[in-house]
């Protein structure tokens, strides 16, 4: 079943030069981009992007971190990109995400106030549609 994610590469990703090499994994798996965007992102957006989050002792770090510099925002297209994108993420903890996935091989964890993962995926078609809604509104 095609299905759309919204994926970012986060600010750490994008100073690092890493966008292409994240970019590179996705269009390997056999995805395609629908939408492709280096965007700034604002405390609006982020407060409604990571509603789930927000009196979470990581939340303010996060939002703080998502504001230190672009990030480039895509709408990521194919079969089962949901969950085909969050396994070639990797688990959320750059150090307990398996070698061989983006945040296992290339994201940072140590010395940080929030994990430096470089990357956000959708977790869920309802996740997905709502997200897409807040960074590419119609
Ligand atoms: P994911 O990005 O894998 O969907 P999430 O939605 O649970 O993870 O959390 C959003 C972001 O918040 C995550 O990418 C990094 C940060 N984060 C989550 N849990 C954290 C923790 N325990 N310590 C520090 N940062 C954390
Ligand atoms: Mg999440």
């Amino acid at each position: 079943m095609t299905q759309q994610s919204l994926v970012l590469v986060k600010p750490d990703g994008v100073k690092r030069g890493l966008t292409g090499e994240i970019v590179r994994r996705i269009e390997a798996k056999g995805y395609t981009l629908a939408r492709l965007e280096l965007r700034t992102a604002t405390r609006d957006l982020l407060a409604q992007h990571y509603a789930e989050h927000e009196g979470k002792p990581f939340y303010e770090p996060l939002v703080e971190f998502m504001l230190s510099g672009p990030v480039v925002a895509m709408v990521v297209e194919g079969h089962q990109c949901i969950p085909g994108f969050r396994s070639l993420a990797g688990a959320t903890d750059p150090t307990a995400a398996a070698p061989g996935t983006i945040r296992g091989d290339l994201g940072r964890d140590w010395g940080l106030a929030v994990q430096q993962n470089l990357v956000h995926g959708s977790d869920s078609e309802e996740s997905a549609a709502r997200e897409i809604g807040i960074w590419f509104p119609a």
